[in-house]
């Protein structure tokens, strides 16, 4: 006897913008234009900020630190859905989103210069520090959630974001269950680069999409393409609402690549094909705004010309910040753990003062 079908699912794929630039008007979100101007400037300040960082690295001002060139629609259209109300729980691969939140670029500096300030960000509401913990900020994303639920906040998410090698780490999988249990305001964007440093998708999961993952814990899941800005836009905004709505989280896999390398202290080229890619580079998301823009007569080169300098000055600034600053207190790192003072952990500052104290009185 033949079985039956216990469940059948599908998976659907957002695409809005295509690889020219074309946009679906079933699909387009409509944005205003100073909206879409803002997306822009935000993936390309992520782009810029990402270059200079890599030059700060390799003259040995910065520490180690994870590019996210390629990557910059996958944050910012998702940026530009969130209000104020919102957290955002980042993993370490948002850079273009982050400063499209307001996070001080100097704060980003700080952060991958080893200096605990740089887990700080003034004027940047509700935002938790970059997460290099692979995973760990999931079910923090799914705690916060729960708060703003226990809480009775109205028009209150969470969006979180993690890479595709997180989702076989345990945390992936308490965090995403429990925030589907509790059916709390999240949203989950995975940002599915297809590799997890050097181990490629098909080594770590032989799921055929990483949406499915979602379904599996009973949310709304799709895959969006995260090369899409307006994409990404339109489904963290319908999640959002969702959320808002009492109906629970949302899986997004945003299907994308990472162009540079995994951090500074990797090179790619010993595990990745230059066709592979080329081939990316052609789905950049930046080329692909830009001439959706274009199309629209929003943008020309010398409005190009204009947005590079006036970026140059901000990143310039921030670099400045960051260089100038006061090197940090070594016992900063007990600073903002908690948001109030924890006794115990007075106790292990003032330990570990005291032994900074007789390693330099032997020193
Ligand atoms: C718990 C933990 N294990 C290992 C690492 C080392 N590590 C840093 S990033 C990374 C791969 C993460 O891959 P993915 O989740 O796909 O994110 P991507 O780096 O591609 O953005 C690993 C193994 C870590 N930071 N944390
Ligand atoms: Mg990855």
């Amino acid at each position: 006897m033949p079985l039956k079908d216990a469940r059948t699912f599908t998976i659907p794929f957002l695409q809005v913008l295509d690889e020219d630039g074309k946009v679906d008007p079933k699909l387009d979100p409509k944005l205003a234009e100073d909206q879409l101007l803002t997306l822009y400037r935000g993936m390309v300040l992520g782009r810029e900020a990402d270059q200079r960082m890599l030059k700060l690295q390799r003259q040995g001002r910065l520490g180690t630190f994870s590019p996210s060139t390629g990557q910059e629609a996958a944050s910012c259209g998702p940026l530009l859905a969130m209000t104020e109300r919102d957290w955002l729980v980042p993993a370490f691969r948002e850079l273009g989103g982050m400063l499209m939140r307001g996070v001080p670029f100097s704060r980003v500096l700080m952060f991958w210069g080893g200096q605990e300030e740089g887990n700080v960000f003034p004027g940047a509401p509700r935002t938790l520090p970059i997460a290099v913990i692979v995973g760990s900020q999931i079910p923090h994303a799914a705690g916060v959630a729960y708060a703003l639920k226990y809480r009775g906040e109205k028009n209150a998410g969470v969006v979180t974001f993690f890479g595709d090698g997180a989702t076989s780490q345990g945390d992936f999988l308490e965090g995403a269950n429990m925030a589907a249990v509790w059916k709390v305001p999240a949203v989950f964007i995975c940002q599915n680069n297809q590799w997890a440093i050097s181990t490629p998708l098909a080594k770590q999961t032989v799921s055929e999409t990483i949406a499915q993952k979602g379904l599996a814990f009973g949310m709304p899941s799709l895959r969006v393409d995260g090369n899409d800005a307006l994409a990404m836009y339109r489904a963290t905004r319908e999640a959002l609402d969702r959320a808002y709505r009492g109906e629970g989280p949302t899986f997004i896999e945003a299907l994308t690549y990472r162009l540079m390398m995994h951090t500074t202290a990797d090179d790619p080229t010993k595990y990745r094909s230059d066709e592979q890619v080329k081939e990316w580079e052609k789905r950049d998301p930046l080329i692909r705004f830009r001439a959706y823009l274009r199309g629209k007569k929003l943008w020309d080169d010398d409005r190009e010309a204009a947005l590079l300098e006036e970026i140059k000055h901000e990143i310039d600034a921030g670099v400045r910040e960051y260089e100038t600053r006061e090197v940090a207190r070594p016992e900063t790192a007990f600073d903002h753990v908690y948001g109030t003072r924890h006794a115990f952990l007075e106790e292990q500052r003032a330990e570990f003062l005291a032994a900074l104290q007789r390693s330099k009185s032997h020193g």
